[in-house]
């Protein structure tokens, strides 16, 4: 378990100043874009980018499995034009499967190294838009009232005094949650994972079908620990939450949030533009602003001072080209679900 220089280079680069044109431009054709990061930053780049060259967006946001199900029961009559955000490994699984398109960005000169190997891992397909860690945040009201040890490390999550007291959502619809099963495999070993997730299984109080879901209902105070992405947690901290944001004692994965063309689409021109577009310090910026607090993948665009210090998080040697592969992640889903998701309680 190493920590990443990648990602402790990238957080001190200058943000560049870009601006979008003052006007609309005139209308320039039409994009489908499915969109798997939350709502509140989805929409702020389909305007944007409407704004921006005049092409008609019509969005729709879902979480990574599940738009990884949709482009692949699309492909005979493709519906999407470009998948923006969510997870990287079924972005890679798309790319390995031909659901996707190659294309060379000429903004890929202002990426970091993470971003690029991701994008030659998958000859071309899928490229590196934003990192973020995977960890999970507590309701420290909640801790507080149970008389309970603050969680730290993914050992506590299994405790008897956490039971049907924890959430995180289900990975066949969640790229947060495959990450999760990715990173438990990575760090214990696969047999001592699955132990692990049959005794997590015992505290869950519900397999969410968003990733980001776990945040919102920690804050709220529905369930005491959330697992997410910590970004995710660090959003309801900002907003005000009795949120304590844990980056798991014995280390834990990472994303690399990724965006792909998908093959056969009907507006290529259009999805061009947006994937150039999307890769740019002005639309990565807009991250921050929708309270979103991943690592953006232009080196020029400065983290939010909110963002997890990744340099900071015990991160693991993700295995991308294993885990992202159509082989591995269908096999670990589905033991997932016939040893772990059946159990009963
Ligand atoms: O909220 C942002 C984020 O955590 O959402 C993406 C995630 O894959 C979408 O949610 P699902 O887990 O439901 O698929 C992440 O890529 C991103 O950082």
């Amino acid at each position: 378990m190493q920590t990443q220089s990648w990602l402790r280079a990238g957080l001190f680069a200058a943000l560049a100043t870009a601006s979008f044109g003052a006007a609309p431009a005139q209308a320039q054709g039409s994009l489908v874009l499915y969109c798997s990061v939350q709502e509140e930053w989805c929409r702020p780049m389909a305007q944007a980018f409407e704004k921006e060259t005049g092409i008609k967006v019509s969005m729709t946001r879902k979480s990574s499995g599940e738009t990884y199900a949709q482009i692949k029961a699309e492909s005979s009559n493709p519906r999407g034009d470009i998948w923006w955000g969510g997870t990287g490994d079924p972005h890679l699984q798309a790319a390995e499967e031909g659901l996707s398109e190659a294309y060379e960005s000429p903004r890929n000169a202002d990426l970091h190294d993470w971003a690029v190997k991701q994008w030659k891992q998958s000859k071309g397909r899928t490229v590196g838009v934003y990192a973020g860690a995977l960890g999970f945040g507590f309701n420290t009201k909640q801790v507080a009232s149970r008389k309970i040890d603050e969680p730290k490390c993914w050992a506590d999550l299994i405790k008897a005094n956490l039971k049907d007291e924890v959430q995180v959502a289900d990975p066949n619809s969640s790229g947060t949650s495959y990450t999760m099963l990715a990173t438990l495999v990575q760090l214990m070993g696969e047999d001592k994972a699955f132990d692990y997730l049959k005794a997590l299984h015992k505290n869950i109080n519900q397999y969410t079908k968003s990733g980001a879901a776990p945040a919102k209902a920690t804050s709220l105070g529905e369930t005491t620990v959330g697992i997410t992405f910590m970004h995710d947690m660090v959003t309801m901290v900002v907003d005000g939450g009795p949120v304590k944001v844990v980056a798991p004692c014995e280390g834990t994965g990472y994303e690399i949030g990724s965006m792909s063309m998908i093959k056969g689409a009907r507006n290529p021109d259009s999805a061009k533009k947006f994937y150039d577009w999307a890769l740019t310090p002005a639309a990565q910026s807009l991250a921050a602003q929708a309270k979103s607090y991943q690592v953006p993948s232009n080196k020029s665009v400065v983290p939010p001072p909110q963002a997890p210090k990744l340099e900071e998080v015990k991160l693991i040697d993700y295995d991308f080209a294993k885990y992202g592969s159509s082989a591995e992640r269908t096999r670990l889903l589905s033991k997932w679900d016939r040893e772990v998701k059946v159990l009963p309680k």
